[in-house]
């Protein structure tokens, strides 16, 4: 078979050639975030999936309290924004009236293990057929860099000036570990942005939780370890060093649970009655 590729990608002489454009639904936008901030690049892995499985037109997003508050203004979807952690009710709200829309939300550490985590784990545990989004950097970046539930131990915060005491400030939790024990989720992994190789895995990830959910599976949640230089008090890539060093360590990647969409199915549907003699 022949290929027809698009003219726009096929090399022509002394015309440069297109091997790349940014997906139409990350919108055209001056960035709040901080240089080298990774909320910008699951924006933009979200924005490619999105558009590789033709969901834009059929996308209603929540949007977190933090940093990536403002999602909204990034991705041309539908969005309701959930304050406080409470993505996942709300849209469990927007799954139980609009049974057809692909529903997807977005939350940092701070909004989704802290503020939120009733909400999290009720929503994983009724295996509600939801796309979660969660964006993990171990700290409440827009608050001014307080520790979250996430924070490493011996890190120091704004809150936590001598760094983590597990003593004194209990043990980082791995939240996507307890939320992939629940029969509800169907899938369950961590990724990361720390490099190029990572980013591509994270969107391999991405696209098989949004399949879940097109797919009719349960729950499906996918963590990316980010930075927050700011927060953090490094640069970019001290950020992404560290990153990849002692946060990875801590955070191992990889996909935690895939139960597969055939499970969750057979698991809601309704149990067949015997027919009476
Ligand atoms: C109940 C409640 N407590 C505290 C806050 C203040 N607050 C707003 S955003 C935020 C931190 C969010 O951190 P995270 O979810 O990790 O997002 P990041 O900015 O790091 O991406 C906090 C504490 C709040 N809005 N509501
Ligand atoms: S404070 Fe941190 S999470 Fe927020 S935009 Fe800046 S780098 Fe990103
Ligand atoms: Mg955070």
């Amino acid at each position: 078979m022949t290929l027809n590729p698009s003219p726009e990608l096929t090399a022509r002489p002394g015309v440069p050639r297109l091997i790349y454009r940014k997906p139409d639904v990350l919108l055209d936008r001056s960035t709040h975030y901080c240089p080298g901030c990774g909320h910008g690049i699951v924006h933009r892995l979200l924005a490619e999936v999105m558009t590789e499985l033709d969901l834009p037109a059929h996308t209603i997003a929540v949007a977190p309290v933090g940093c990536a508050v403002f999602a909204y203004d990034y991705l041309n979807v539908d969005f309701v924004e959930a304050p406080h952690g409470r993505a996942p009710a709300v849209a469990t709200g927007i799954r139980r009236v609009r049974p057809e829309a692909f529903v997807l939300t977005y939350q940092g550490d701070g909004d989704l293990a802290a503020i939120g985590t009733a909400e999290i784990v009720h929503a994983a545990a009724r295996g509600e057929r939801i796309t979660a989004i969660f964006v993990n950097n171990g700290i409440y970046g827009m608050t001014g860099g307080q520790m979250a539930p996430t924070t490493l131990l011996g890190q120091k915060t704004t809150s936590s000036p001598s760094g983590r005491d597990a003593a004194l400030m209990g043990y980082p939790i791995r939240i996507t570990e307890m939320l992939a024990q629940l029969p509800g989720v169907t899938y369950a992994a961590r990724g990361s942005i720390a490099d190029a190789s990572l980013i591509g895995k994270l969107k391999a990830m991405i696209k098989r939780a949004c399949l879940v959910q097109m797919e009719g599976g349960g729950f499906a949640l996918v963590e990316a370890l980010s930075n927050c230089p700011v927060g953090w008090g490094m640069t970019p890539q001290e950020s992404l060093d560290h990153l990849k060093g002692p946060v990875i360590e801590a955070y191992p990647l990889g996909v935690i649970v895939d139960r597969g969409v055939a499970a969750a199915v057979a698991a809601a549907a309704p149990a067949a009655v015997e027919s009476e003699a």
